[in-house]
């Protein structure tokens, strides 16, 4: 059985926004502020490098019950047994990471739009992120955001849970869930906040609020 695990509000690293704090302190702090998922991000470390980083996450993540994603790697998905991967469209093909995985592991993908859904439907993945809602200086090789309309769309279309990723805040957040994505996810909103806990407080405060509603 694959570990159950919640979309709500889900934490993608970058320790080049982290403003000089290591990604241990964040993520401690975005646990206590009520983050339900992790993404380890690392696009400039070496393997040593990511694979410490994620030993050093894996417990305070584990002792919470949150999951521990890795982003394109899933050799030190592997290597540190983490939770599952996260898998963009030029990244390993996820019949691949399954294989190498096991049932048991999670696997997300990132959907960039509603065509590439037509794979993903019948992919054996356990959720996909629509990417980017809103256009984000974070990647910086990402374009244009796909904006509210078309994210409902994939939302909808979607036959896995979905959570949406790009510029979002606590501005924005509401408006993003109202379109039917079963989460947020985000990177500067929480990992640049002067406060990284009271900012994942905020952003979940809203998904609760926004979850009642709906
Ligand atoms: N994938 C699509 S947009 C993005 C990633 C990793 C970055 C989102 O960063 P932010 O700071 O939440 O806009
Ligand atoms: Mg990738």
């Amino acid at each position: 059985m694959r570990p159950s695990f919640s979309l709500d509000l889900y934490l993608v690293t970058d320790r080049d926004l982290s403003l000089g704090r290591s990604l241990t302190e964040i993520v401690e702090k975005a646990v206590k502020g009520g983050i339900t998922m992790v993404q380890l991000r690392e696009k400039n470390a070496s393997t040593r490098q990511f694979v410490h980083e994620a030993l050093q996450i894996r417990p305070i993540l584990k002792k919470n019950g949150i999951p521990l994603i890795i982003n394109d790697r899933v050799d030190v998905a592997m290597a540190i047994d983490a939770d599952g991967v996260h898998l963009g469209q030029n990244d390993m093909q996820w019949q691949m990471a399954r294989t190498l995985l096991g049932p048991e592991k999670i696997i997300g993908l990132s959907i960039e739009n509603v065509d590439q859904l037509t794979d993903a439907n019948e992919a054996n993945i356990d959720y996909i992120g629509i990417s980017p809602v809103f256009t984000t200086p974070t990647k910086k090789e990402l374009f244009k955001g796909l904006g509210l309309s078309e994210t409902g769309k994939i939302a909808t279309l979607s036959k896995h849970p979905s959570v949406a990723i790009g510029g979002i805040n606590k501005s924005n957040a509401a408006g993003v869930l109202s379109t039917g994505t079963n989460g947020i996810s985000v990177v500067s909103a929480i990992c640049s906040a002067e406060d990284p806990e009271a900012a994942a407080k905020e952003l979940s405060d809203i998904i609760q609020q926004e979850k009642k509603q709906s």
